[in-house]
This record gives structure tokens, sequence and C-alpha cells, in this order.
């Protein structure tokens, strides 16, 4: 090519054109091709707000496409979907201050998000997509719901549950930050509260032991075995003065001998007993303490440190099973009523927190010599090993607008009833004010047309509608923002399907997850809820594998300049729009690639975005000093020559750029890239074979303007109606394991600790003749002439270093 056909590169157009054209040969399209290994490559779908993307999306986002696009280029059939995860607070909060319909702005929301994963080159079959607030798919959602009811795992309760007084809603476990609301960090009261709950805990082992075998940082794992907490121990009876019995359950029955006290949480149903029988003499202080602590979160209640309180129940004695002694009772918030048996019997010479109780209450404290041994001790005071997890039951239901309605209704007695499949989607209505009542109670409850509903109950005991049958309540509490998250990836390899939740065969196909990515802050809820719900359709055959999410990857989050994390209120979040506009697409990828370790959180730094620019003008630049026919002499053994050393760094370059792509290591993969680009752009002339390679392992990260140079270099294949071949169809580029060793190595002459002089020789050369080479070289001659060495050292493959 001569020096005048020379194009600037202009990433705009480039861009531009290809987004087009992609989309107009569907590249991304998914089909089911059995003569392929499988590939699912999953992101964390986004909550589409108001604000648009930002640059964390593009890194997740774009980690998961460099290595879809890698492994499309291996000859993997990789599924790549993305959908939205659209109810949930934010929307309905933005209603409520606006005055929209959460329909509405879900909607524009969704179609800028849509708008700029296009832009940004996101390999996604978009055919494919969802989202968890379209009725097509919420019918599904509900349908799980009903499984999981028909198999007796769901059921309503009025147990008092974490409420934010904030957000007006009640809460799961997993919705709490240090006994916090995870959205508004409003401290969080116990109210009850009418309620769905479904039994994750009778998943509590499978959810345990399936940890074991994933491919997970060892980090999350153990997240989620906390999350379980499993504790083995023992479940003992003790008897009351007042005749009554109680157990408590001990991880220690081997200290039994040192209880010196027993406490009941203040909520415990046999201190209500009790009182209600007058049997405690001190009754009042005992009420006005259980009032006291009604509220408190268990993190109040149970953080170490805090100042221990409680009340003596006077009168009343519990006696020792083991040695039938007398030890007084309390009762004290920090033991919780919703763990173990809400009963405990206090060691205090060996428990930290009975040892701080028992020296407030100036109680007796035993210091034990020996321990019995666990097994015998039980069964001699009659008790049993029991196994307790910390998990608790899922709270599932909001007292909110915007979120899945329950496949369920009441007759008027309040007997529940789960509708037909032909009732499904249970359709949310449309109300006029989207504001929460506060009493615990939906907004759905206010639209009588919509909760009425006459039907009457077929042969298999479900809803079904009749207009001139008996008026049914429905369920007005909605699913949490949960619900769709726990199995929307199912559904993307079978998204059109009314039928089924997704087709068999369909299933059997696509199989698990075989990498997903997103943020860690989902360690214990997402990925506990949608592992229980694979689980679940696991055993209830509708799938084929129980663990959902075979390998994991948790991407850092990229932190605003001056490395706080990004928010609008700082005015330091990026947009990738506003980047792409003044860099590029492909810029603004690369620059995310190299920015730091994925894995890790690091800084944005906008300063530092004119190198990947750099850099991809230079590889723009090189096609112009491309020579044909290829310039690469032949490769032979021995020959030293630089081209030889080119050859070896090419298969080292795609060695080490496909390693790291698989690692997700994406920073030292462009590293190596520019060590390659840095030797071979010295030449006067590039053969075109090995830039070829360069843009193929370049193609990932850099999409845009590796298919326009693509272009440029295959012309005869160029576009043409359906007849695309595009650089991300192109095989990706293989290595010899024999032509990654260097052949050469640089040896440094070092004379009297100065450095005088470099050679080039075989590596691994024996010493005599790395010697022989030095002693022949001009500098060596001149700076030790014909004095005798007192000492000639040398290091293989590296130096020989004379002292004189
Ligand atoms: C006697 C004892 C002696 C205990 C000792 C510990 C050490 P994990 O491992 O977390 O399961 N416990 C039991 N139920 C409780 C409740 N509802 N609220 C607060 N504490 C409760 O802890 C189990 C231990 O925590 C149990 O074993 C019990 O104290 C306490 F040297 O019993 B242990």
């Amino acid at each position: 090519m001569k020096m005048q056909d020379k194009i600037p590169y202009e990433p705009k157009d480039i861009e531009k054109k290809w987004q087009d054209v992609w989309e107009k040969n569907n590249l991304y399209k998914s089909e089911i091709d059995k003569t392929k290994t499988k590939m699912h490559v999953l992101d964390m779908f986004p909550y589409p707000s108001g604000e648009g993307l930002h640059a964390g999306h593009a890194k997740i986002f774009g980690a998961s496409d460099i290595y879809a696009r890698m492994k499309r280029m291996q000859g993997f059939n990789v599924l790549k979907v993305q959908g939205y995860d659209a109810f949930g607070l934010p929307a309905e909060q933005f209603a409520i201050k606006n005055k929209v319909n959460p329909k509405i702005s879900t909607k524009k929301n969704t179609e800028n998000f849509e708008r700029q994963m296009r832009r940004l080159g996101l390999s996604y079959d978009w055919s494919r997509s969802v989202n968890t607030t379209d009725p097509k798919f919420y019918k599904w959602t509900q349908w799980i719901f009903k499984q999981l009811y028909k198999d007796g795992l769901c059921f309503e309760s009025h147990e008092p549950i974490n409420w934010c007084p904030s957000c007006k809603t009640g809460l799961a476990n997993e919705d709490l930050e240090d006994g916090k609301c995870e959205r508004c960090g409003s401290v969080v009261e116990k109210k009850p509260i009418r309620q769905w709950v479904i039994k994750i805990t009778d998943y509590a082992e499978k959810l345990l032991s399936g940890v074991d075998n994933l491919n997970w940082k060892e980090s999350i794992k153990e997240m989620q075995r906390n999350w379980i907490g499993k504790s083995e121990g023992a479940e003992i009876d003790f008897r009351l003065s007042t005749s009554q019995t109680f157990t408590v359950f001990t991880t220690r029955p081997d200290t039994l001998f040192g209880c010196t006290y027993c406490v009941f949480a203040p909520e415990n149903k046999l201190v209500e007993e009790l009182l209600n029988n007058n049997l405690i003499n001190n009754g009042n202080e005992v009420k006005k303490y259980i009032l006291e602590v009604k509220d408190k979160s268990e993190i109040e209640r149970t953080s170490s440190g805090k100042e221990k309180t409680g009340v003596k129940l006077e009168g009343v004695f519990a006696i020792n099973p083991a040695n039938q002694k007398e030890v007084p009772v309390y009762i004290a918030d920090y033991v919780l009523n919703n763990y173990g048996t809400g009963a405990i019997m206090a060691v205090p010479a060996h428990d930290e927190r009975d040892f701080e109780f028992a020296k407030k209450f100036d109680i007796e404290i035993i210091e034990l010599e020996k321990f019995e041994d666990k097994n015998e001790i039980v069964k001699k005071v009659g008790g049993k090993m029991v196994t307790k997890y910390k998990l608790r039951d899922w709270v599932f239901a909001r007292q909110r607008y915007w979120g899945e309605p329950f496949p369920i209704v009441f007759d008027e007695n309040h007997n529940p009833f789960v509708v037909a499949d032909s009732e499904l989607p249970v359709i949310l209505p449309d109300v006029e004010s989207y504001e929460p009542t506060g009493d615990g109670e939906s907004p759905l409850k206010n639209i009588q047309e919509w909760v009425e509903v006459n039907g009457k109950i077929n042969s298999e005991g479900e809803f079904e509608s009749d207009e001139n049958g008996k008026i049914f309540y429905r369920e007005t509490n909605t699913m949490p923002q949960w619900a769709g998250s726990s199995w929307y990836w199912l559904r993307y390899m079978d998204p059109h399907n009314d039928q089924e939740m997704v087709n068999k065969e369909i299933e059997k196909y696509w199989g698990d997850v075989d990498i997903y990515l997103g943020g860690m802050e989902h360690a214990t809820r997402h990925l506990i809820y949608g592992r229980f719900w694979n689980q679940f359709l696991f055993d209830k055959k509708i799938i084929s594998t129980p663990e959902p999410f075979k390998r994991l990857e948790a991407v850092g989050l990229v932190l605003g300049e001056g490395g706080m994390k990004m928010s609008k209120r700082l005015g330091n979040v990026i947009n990738p729009d506003d980047i792409a506009d003044i860099f590029g697409v492909d810029t603004l990828r690369l620059y995310i690639a190299f920015a730091g370790d994925y894995h890790d959180d690091y800084t944005w730094d906008t300063k530092a975005i004119v190198g990947p620019r750099r850099f991809i003008e230079r590889v723009w630049n090189m096609q112009y000093k491309i020579q044909t026919p290829p310039s690469l002499p032949s490769i032979e053994e021995g020959n030293s020559s630089p081209n030889i050393k080119l050859t070896t760094l090419l298969h080292q370059t795609i060695k080490k750029v496909s390693n790291d792509y698989e690692k997700l290591q994406f920073n030292t993969a462009v590293a190596q890239m520019m060590t390659f680009i840095n030797a071979y752009d010295k030449n006067e002339n590039i053969d075109l074979e090995s830039y070829k390679t360069l843009l193929k392992l370049l193609a990932p990260i850099c999409p845009f303007v590796t298919e326009e140079i693509w272009e440029s270099l295959t012309p005869a294949l160029s576009i043409g109606e359906g007849a695309m071949q595009s650089i991300h169809q192109e095989e990706w580029p293989k290595y010899d394991e024999l032509q990654t060793i260097d052949k050469v190595v640089n040896i440094a002459i070092q004379i009297n600790g100065k450095l005088r002089d470099t050679f080039s020789i075989a590596t691994d050369s024996p010493d005599v003749e790395v010697l022989e080479v030095a002693k022949n070289r001009e500098q060596y001659k001149k700076w030790v002439g014909e004095v005798e060495p007192k000492k000639i050292i040398v290091i293989k493959n590296k130096i020989v270093n004379v002292v004189l």
C-alpha cells in the first residue's frame, strides 16, 4: 500500500457502521447447534436506572464480552443474553416523586440502557432479552412460586419480621446490612406483618454441600457457608421449679456441669405462660423488659461489646439435669427467639457472652477442669444431637406496588388457594397512587375491582375465574425484587415459549451457566436465592442441573476519580457515552481492560485514556506497513536472526493473551500485545500473517477497529448481503508450545561491575561457548586487554561477570 492511501483513524464512523452491519447480519444470534460445545456466558442483569449505564457496568459487561468473543472464535456455541431486573423500590420511588407510572419510566430507562449497550458493541443476542416486569416473563416467576407452594415450601405467617420504617415494607434477613435496610440505611424494626415465607431452610444442607464443588473464589464460598451457618450441637431438656420443661440448644454439651444459670429469649412462649399463670414474682418488671426489647434489631441485641441487659425471673429455678442443681433463670435480649430453641444453658466460665452477663448480674462462675465427652453426657441426660442453621426462612412479601403479584386468592374465611395455570399471569393492575400505605398493606389493597374476583375452586383445588362464581380476594402483597433474578438465566434459553418456563430439551443443551460475572455485593443474597430456586427446579425435574453457576467471577468496582465510590451526589459518575463521544468505544473498552486487574477495584482516570487511544492508532497505522508477500523468513533451529525472536514473541503472545483472557486478566494480556507491537513496529515492513494474528487477539477487546482493518485486508470477503466474513467469526489463533520457548537470549558483559556490552546467543548455550563469544567481542578486548581476570562468573542466559 502506498503512503497516500493512508486514512486517519475515525472511530465515530467505524463504530456506527459496524454496529449496524453486525445487527443486520445477526452476528451474535445463538441457536442450538449440537455439533458445537455450548458456552453460557452470563452477566448479572442490571437494574435499569434513570441514570443509564455507568463505568462499573461497562467493566462487568466488557469483561464477559471479551470472554464470549474469544470463546466464539475458539469454536464454542456461545449463549450471551442481557435482560433487565426492573421491579423494585427505586422505580417505584421515582414514580411517586414524578407521578409517572413505573411502567413508563422503566420502558424509557430500559431503552436507554439497551441503546448504550448496543453502542458499546456488547455481543448479546438481543432477540432473547427479557424484562422481569414483562407479564410474559413474570407469568413464569408466578408459576415457580406456585410449584413451591404446591410442594409445601411456602406459608403465610404473622411473625414479627424486619420492617423498614422508611421504605414501609417488610424485609428478608438478606436485605439487611448491619441491622439496617440495605437500600436506605434506616435501622429496621421488628413488626408483625402478614407475609409469605418460603422455607429456604429446607434446602440449607443442599445449599451448603453444593458450595464445595463450585469453581468460585474461596472467599465467596466461605461467605455462603457462613450465611447458611451450620452448627452441630445438642438439645437438652431442663425442668423448671414450676414443673414445666424447656429445651436448650448448645454446641458445648460437654460444659453442662459449668452451667450456673439459664436464659430465655424475652419472646419465648414459656415466659408468656409463666406470666399468665402468675408464676413469676416480679412479673411487672419482666413485662416492662419484654416491651423494651420488642423493636430491637438482632444486630443491636447481639453485637459484641454491647452492655448486657436482662431480668431475673424471681421465684423460678431451673434444674440442671446433670447434677440436679438449682440455677437461676433470666430473660435477656442476647438470646434470640428464632435461633436454636430460644433458650440457653449459660456457662459463664467458657462463653464470653455468658461471662459478661454473669459478671454484671453477680452470678456464680464455675471453671471446669475437665470437659465431659459430648456424646456420653448428652445420652446420660436424655438429650439428642441436632444440627441447626443460621439461615432463616425467606420473607417473601413486600407491602409495595411495583412487584410481581402472587398467584394466590383467598376465600371469605381467608383460606388461601393457588390459581390455575390458565389464570397466569396475574397481571399487576395500574393504580392511581403508588404510595405504600405504611400499615402493612400494599397499595393494591385499595383497588377493589382487582382484589375481588369471581370464581370457583376446580377439582385440583385451584382457583379458576368464573363470572358466576363467588367472590375471592387476591393476595395484595407483591414479591420481593429477588424473585425474577432467582431464575432469569433459564429463560434466556427459551425466552418466547408461552407453554413452558423453558423447554426441557433446550434447557438440557444449554445446561448450567459456564461463567457468571457480577459484583461481590450479591455473594449472600441473589446467589443464595438463585441457587435455591435452581436446586428446587432440579428436584422437580424441570431442569437438568442442580447448581446454576459453575464458575463465578466477581468483578471489582470502578471508583470515581479520587478513589471514592461513583455517586451522583459526588458528581464523579462516568457515563460511558461521554467517553465514547470523545475517544471512541474501542478506546473506552481498551482503557477499561487495561486500567487494572478486573477482579479488583480501580480508580477511573480520564487523563490515562490517551494511552489506549494511541495504542489503537498505532495498530491502525501498522496496516500501512504491511508487505506482501509475507516478509517473515522461515524459522530454522539455531538461527539467531531477529526474526526468530519475533516469531517466538508472536507465539508467546498468542499463548499469554489466550490464557489471560481465560482468567479474565485483561490488563496483562494487553501489556503482552503492547510488547509484541513494540517489537514488530520497529521494522520497516510488517508481515500480513502476524498482523492478522494480532488483530484477532485484539478483536475481543476492540471489536470495531479490528473489524474495519480486517475488512480492508480481506476485501474479497467483505460484507455483502448475508455473506459477511467478520473477524469475530474467524478462528482463534493457535500457538506452538515449542515455538514459545526463547531460542535466543541477550547476555550482558559486566566488567568490574560496569555494563560494557550485550550480545545474543542461543538459549541455554554451555558456559564455555558463552565465554568464547564474549572474549571475542570488541568491548571485551578493549576493557580487559591482556590482563588475566581475577574471576569470571557466567550466569546462565544472563550475564558474563568479569572481575579484574
Ligand atoms: C452452652 C455453651 C458453652 C455454649 C460454651 C457455647 C460455649 P452457634 O455456634 O452460633 O450455633 N445459643 C444457643 N441458642 C442461642 C440463641 N437463641 N441466642 C443466643 N445464643 C444462643 O452458637 C451456639 C451457642 O450459642 C450455644 O452453645 C449457646 O451457648 C448459644 F462454652 O451453650 B452454648
